[in-house]
């Protein structure tokens, strides 16, 4: 099959964000008490922001401590925190292999859309300078239910109008691979780690375009 679109997943596909994540929410556990490792990140992969923190709290055995005002508020502090640390991305702050496959998909004139369930996935782009590249975003605001669900895969190819059986999805997330998955797309996955991908690749750096038309479903 000769894929229509490639969709990309935001955090640790084309930047790795993943560690700012972590250290806004270490930040925010410590303030409640609640010491959080890498491990537990690693769970927090294409999880919403509000799903984040309830994984956190659960860990710690608080899931009833606070209000639903208070949890919106250390989320929202989580926020400021990470947004803060954003400041330090730019041009390369992509991951190896993307921009060069990023122009290559526009070369062969194959669409480019990003299914990222982070509301801050606009401002991330811009920060990388990639904004222009893409031709569809899904827009994380407008979806009810994050990864493993399909539901933000499936906006995105909706919204560059092509069948998912016609498209691949790259994660570097467990809960992103099986969303992949079960929009009926193609998966590929960045991490040894991963299961049920398609695909499975190291690193983004062994993403490219020849190979990516090689894939195939399990
Ligand atoms: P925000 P992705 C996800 O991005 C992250 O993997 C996940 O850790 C984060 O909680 C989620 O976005 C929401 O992010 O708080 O910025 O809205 O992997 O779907 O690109
Ligand atoms: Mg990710």
């Amino acid at each position: 099959m000769m894929p229509h679109a490639v969709i990309f997943d935001l955090d640790g596909v084309v930047t790795d964000t993943a560690h700012l994540h972590f250290l806004a929410w270490q930040q925010i556990a410590r303030e409640v008490d609640i010491d959080i490792d890498e491990q537990i990140n690693e769970q927090l992969k294409g999880i919403s922001r509000m799903g984040s923190l309830e994984r956190i709290l659960r860990c710690g055995g608080a899931e009833k401590r606070f209000s639903h005002q208070q949890k919106q508020a250390l989320a929202e502090r989580k926020n400021a925190l990470y947004v803060e640390s954003l400041k330090q991305l730019n041009s390369d702050s992509v991951l190896p292999g993307i921009a060069e496959l990023l122009a290559e998909l526009h070369q062969e004139n194959i669409l480019v859309g990003l299914a990222s369930v982070s509301l801050n996935a606009p401002r991330i782009l811009q920060a990388l300078e990639l904004t222009h590249q893409f031709d569809y975003c899904a827009d994380a605001s407008l979806i009810k239910r994050s990864k493993p669900d399909p539901e933000i895969f499936l906006a995105a190819c909706a919204g560059l109008g092509v069948q998912p059986e016609n498209c691949i999805g790259i994660e570097d997330a467990q809960a992103g691979i099986a969303a992949i998955n079960s929009s009926g797309m193609l998966s590929v996955g960045v991490g040894l780690q991963l299961q049920d991908a398609d695909l499975l690749l190291p690193s983004t750096a062994e993403l490219n375009w020849p190979l990516l038309q090689t894939v195939k479903r399990i």
